[in-house]
């Protein structure tokens, strides 16, 4: 009998309302089945909501230093649990243990930069244009936070979210994704033995159509906060439009890597395989363009196959895997369809372009890591985020050329640039439309003490991290304290 899991309300681990369950499967092999989740209705969705809004009062008024204890404690039970999350993240999720060890450590960095917060969470003090008058301004917390989750970082995405929130004095109701819903219950075991009081944090598994959406119309959530999708982030924000609820998205990348022709091309080489192959290339920062300048781009594209032939594919619980499978057939067959449309619309397939199936490997969701050369900026496999292991070739003439085809897309996530020139750097950092770019070094690599996020259709002008995620989940509100002891009238009795 597979292992039924629960949802978590209230302090309390419950069955879904109905007994409606959905699978979760090991995606390099899926005949190992995880277990059974509750695939939860609004009405889970309402009594998780109702918990959160109940708790609201009394955490809002826990001191914040009180509530970054918390948090320090969390960040402690993760580490010391690190190794057996990053395991049961591999065998749910697919990418190989170094990089789930790095999803685990990144949820453990957000925990303590969160808890440090907690003696910091400034405010501003200036003077009042008034005498004896005081004036401030201070965070307060949103309310209830509905926080809907990806599965490429089943660890560190909710918990960009989940500490600042908690940290702030907001209550929680959090939706995972229902490809890794297992990375989800450790954590809030992890928030549960470290006392975080009842009804404060809640988790509730499902589908984005039915718990997600319930969530996100629910009349008591103040906040959503939403990784994934750009189709999707839309239909979130036109809801949140109407009912005027604060909502903050993170959406998709179409991410390049310009490599010029005085780079240090065996460091832009590592960058590029770590940028494009990493995370089997299902990362909102991976690269998946590369633009070459033609002096070096013959050179640099043979040094990248024959790196990239190499690749081992695999289980990434085997420590010499460098690849896992893709998340799911969904994703392997549209990550195939991309390669097919790449093929007709001209572009030379230079490695890969097929499923991986070979011995044990059939029962997985593996793909090749997949090159095409001969790429323009408009076709469609240099436009839209593919979400695989494929890389697309664009030859461009100059630095010009380079930063207007790096702009050309409609998402601005990562960007990265191999240069040894200053001056060219500089130019980059100021003239790449792009939330976060690199300087010699690949797109990924996000540390969790600075803002995270895209401009374009990537974002809709929040960041996560960073001290930035703080104005995600306050309000800002302004005091006056007036000790004149007078009816003192801003702008008229100050202006002679
Ligand atoms: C994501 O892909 O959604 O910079 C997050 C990085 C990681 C975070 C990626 N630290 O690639």
């Amino acid at each position: 009998m597979p292992e039924r899991y629960k949802n978590y309300i209230r302090g309390k681990w419950v069955d879904g309302k109905t007994a409606k369950t959905f699978e979760n499967r090991n995606p390099a092999n899926h005949h190992d089945l995880i277990g059974l989740f509750p695939d939860s209705s609004a009405e889970d969705v309402a009594e998780a909501v109702a918990a959160a809004k109940k708790a609201f009062p009394k955490w809002r008024l826990v001191p914040a230093p009180k509530r970054g204890e918390v948090l320090y404690k969390v960040g402690e039970l993760l580490r010391q649990r690190k190794e057996e999350i990053a395991r049961m993240m591999t065998r749910e999720m697919g990418k190989i243990l170094k990089e789930t060890r790095g999803d685990v450590q990144e949820g453990i960095d957000t925990a303590f930069y969160a808890g440090g917060e907690g003696r910091r969470l400034f405010g501003e003090t200036t003077p009042a244009e008034l005498p004896d008058k005081f004036a401030m301004s201070v965070r307060v917390p949103v309310g209830v936070c509905g926080l809907i989750t990806p599965w490429n970082f089943p660890m560190a995405i909710p918990t960009w979210k989940l500490f600042p929130a908690l940290l702030c004095g907001n209550t929680v109701v959090l939706k995972p994704a229902e490809d890794t819903p297992l990375t989800a219950v450790k954590l809030f075991e992890i928030l549960e033995q470290a006392g975080i009081p009842s009804g404060v944090v809640n988790l509730v598994h499902g589908t984005g159509e039915q718990a997600g959406a319930a969530l996100v119309r629910h009349g008591d959530v103040q906040l959503i906060s939403f990784t994934g999708s750009t189709a999707v982030g839309r239909e979130i924000a036109a809801v949140c439009g109407q009912s005027l609820k604060r909502v903050s998205l993170e959406m998709g990348g179409k991410n390049a890597e310009i490599v010029m022709e005085d780079a240090d091309l065996n460091l832009a080489l590592e960058g590029a395989l770590w940028g494009a192959f990493g995370t089997t290339g299902q990362r909102c920062t991976a690269t998946s363009r590369l633009i070459l300048h033609r002096e070096i781009k013959k050179q640099f594209t043979e040094m990248l196959v024959e790196r990239a032939e190499k690749i081992r594919i695999g289980d990434g619980l085997d420590e010499t895997v460098e690849m896992g499978p893709l998340i799911n057939e969904a994703a392997r067959q549209s990550v195939h369809r991309y390669v097919q449309i790449g093929k007709q619309e001209g572009a030379r397939l230079l490695i890969g372009g097929t499923l991986y199936e070979e011995g044990q490997w059939i029962n997985g969701y593996f793909y090749k890591p997949t090159i095409f050369d001969q790429v323009t900026p408009t076709m469609r496999i240099a436009q839209e985020e593919i979400f695989g292991p494929v890389l697309s070739i664009i030859e461009v003439k100059n630095f010009e050329e380079a930063i207007e085809v790096l702009n050309g897309t409609p998402y601005g996530l990562s960007s990265s640039i191999y240069t040894r020139d200053v001056a060219r750097a500089f130019r980059a950092m100021r003239d790449i439309e792009a939330g976060i770019t690199y300087i010699n070094g690949p797109t990924i690599g996000a540390e969790v003490h600075l803002p995270f996020g895209g401009v374009k259709e990537t974002g809709n002008g929040h960041r996560e991290a960073g001290t930035t995620v703080y104005d995600i989940f306050s309000e800002w509100k302004s005091v006056y304290v007036d000790y004149s002891g007078k009816l003192q009238k801003a702008q008229i009795d100050n202006a002679e």
